[in-house]
């Protein structure tokens, strides 16, 4: 049985799979660069080593370094968090020639899934709808021609070895075809030195919908039903919730057996997720697997009751996995909030620095995952979210209340952050009604950048505490008028709030 867990990954994650392992009475491990000596990871793991210069590339991702301190510090097993060494088959091959539990997938498995053309080969072999398209790689330019003719324009050419949107070209006209396949190629090559490139029917407006899976080593797999997680900017996940405004009972228990079919496929352990895209009669395909926990993990947590990081040492402790399908439920409704340390008015440019003043939000139904304090400096190094806010509640319009009550009450000074914006997300019609889709970001652009003039995240602590002493003497002052910008259904979600300055 794994008694001591290096984590191999720094910020909220490594924060999140040490509270698991204290609760399991297994010793944590920490890694830290440079740049974060003074991160909260370092502090909350019983030991904590230092691994070098502050790019990742000469730190977290030095598997030698890694590998080198599980030894030194008698760790049994590595958690990798996500990002990183997470989906690396080299990292997950070479734990088990050293003899230490990898805390995630076989070789096999991230290999098969990380290739996008071998992946959509195994799904179609285990009866998992893809997107229409091919399965072979683009040799010769004339045939793919013919082969988009044949299905039919808009087409998407794709990296086989890319994902999360990289090496990726939409071709709407013929007379685009060629310059999109070479695009592709060359962008694939000089990302990922592979430049195998493939056709994919391009769906319209999709939704983004995935569907958790823990699979153990004892060919068991279950399914923790749906996230919808349409709300993204490039790529970027912002908003996610569970269950789907658009999921239906018969196509969730239809996604979820394909879902656990495409798992069995390529022999997976650990919990993973199927990504699917689907159009908005829900015709749903599968698009990738992730192969490590993802970010929003919380919100699967919160809705099924499973804490996802103790199910993952389990398996990889080679336990049965002891729920059963039959058995789980979606509780009432969870939605995340990814915090970005960014300056969403000047193109979401990352803002790093010292945190001055902090009051994170509390309360029923909230969780709040980071790792940021007072007087800590976000370094630049790494990826600029800073901590998630996920708001539980029996219903959906409930959870959105208790998220817009979370956001309200999250004061960070010092930095710019995205709460506003997140903010203005939980207000936007077409958020609040459940009808979105991926371009959900881009539709409301004009909207989410009007601020809705009731809260100023970058307010002097010292006027938001004496705001805040204020409050029960709120209903003495003029509420502000509502804005002509405001939803039609604000009424619903309206607050009634003055900012008092000093
Ligand atoms: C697509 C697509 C439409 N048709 N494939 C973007 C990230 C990568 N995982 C796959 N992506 C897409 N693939 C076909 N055949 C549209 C997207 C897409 C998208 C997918 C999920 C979430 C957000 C997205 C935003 C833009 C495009």
């Amino acid at each position: 049985m794994i008694k001591k867990v290096l984590v191999a990954n720094r910020g909220e994650i490594a924060i999140r799979v040490m509270r698991s392992c204290r609760e399991m009475d297994i010793r944590s491990v920490a890694v830290f660069s440079d740049a974060d000596r003074t991160s909260m990871h370092v502090r909350y793991a019983d030991e904590a080593y230092h691994i070098g210069p502050s790019p990742s590339s000469e730190s977290y991702l030095v598997i030698d370094k890694i590998i080198e301190v599980a030894k030194k510090s008698g760790a049994d097993a590595i958690h990798p968090g996500y990002g990183f060494l997470s989906e690396n088959a080299k990292f997950s091959e070479r734990c088990k020639q050293e003899g230490i539990i990898f805390i995630g997938p076989d070789a096999h498995a991230i290999n098969t899934m990380g290739d996008k053309i071998t992946a959509r080969i195994n799904m179609i072999a285990a009866g998992v709808p893809v997107v229409p398209g091919t399965t072979e790689p683009i040799t010769d330019e004339d045939e793919a021609i013919k082969v988009i003719k044949e299905i039919g324009l808009p087409v998407m050419i794709k990296a086989s070895a890319g994902g999360g949107g990289k090496g990726m070209r939409l071709v709407k006209n013929e007379a685009d075809i060629l310059s999109a396949i070479r695009g592709a190629r060359s962008e694939a090559l000089n990302a990922f030195g592979n430049d195998a490139v493939y056709i994919e029917k391009y769906i319209n407006s999709p939704h983004h919908i995935e569907f958790q899976i823990l699979a153990d080593k004892h060919g068991n797999a279950i399914h923790l039903f749906e996230r919808e997680c349409s709300v993204q900017r490039r790529h970027q996940k912002v908003v996610e919730e569970t269950p789907s405004p658009i999921m239906t009972a018969k196509v969730r228990e239809e996604m979820g057996k394909h879902a656990v079919a495409a798992a069995k496929a390529v022999n997976y352990s650990g919990a993973g997720t199927i990504e699917f895209i689907t159009d908005d009669n829900l015709n749903y395909y599968f698009l990738e697997m992730n192969t490590r926990l993802q970010v929003e993990h919380p919100i699967t947590e919160r809705v099924v009751g499973v804490d996802l990081v103790k199910q993952q040492i389990n398996i990889a402790n080679n336990l049965p996995l002891t729920l059963k399908q039959e058995d789980l439920r979606q509780n009432g409704h969870a939605i995340e909030c990814r915090i970005y340390a960014e300056d969403a008015e000047n193109n979401f440019m990352p803002s790093p620095g010292k945190i001055k003043h902090m009051r994170e939000p509390l309360g029923l139904g909230i969780r709040h995952d980071g790792y940021v304090y007072e007087g800590f400096e976000i370094p630049i190094y790494y990826d600029p979210m800073i901590s998630k806010l996920i708001a539980w509640a029996e219903t959906r319009e409930e959870a959105i209340k208790r998220m817009r009550r979370a956001l309200y009450n999250y004061k960070i000074t010092g930095i710019k952050t995205s709460i506003k914006f997140l903010e203005r997300i939980m207000e936007t019609p077409d958020f609040v009604d459940g009808k979105y889709n991926t371009h959900f970001v881009e539709n409301n652009f004009d909207f989410l950048m009007k601020p809705n003039g009731f809260t100023d995240d970058n307010e002097d602590i010292a006027i938001i505490t004496v705001f805040l002493d204020y409050t029960n003497k709120l209903e003495k002052l003029q509420p502000e008028p509502v804005k002509k910008n405001m939803a039609n259904n604000w009424k619903d979600f309206g607050r009634k709030r003055s900012i008092i300055r000093l």
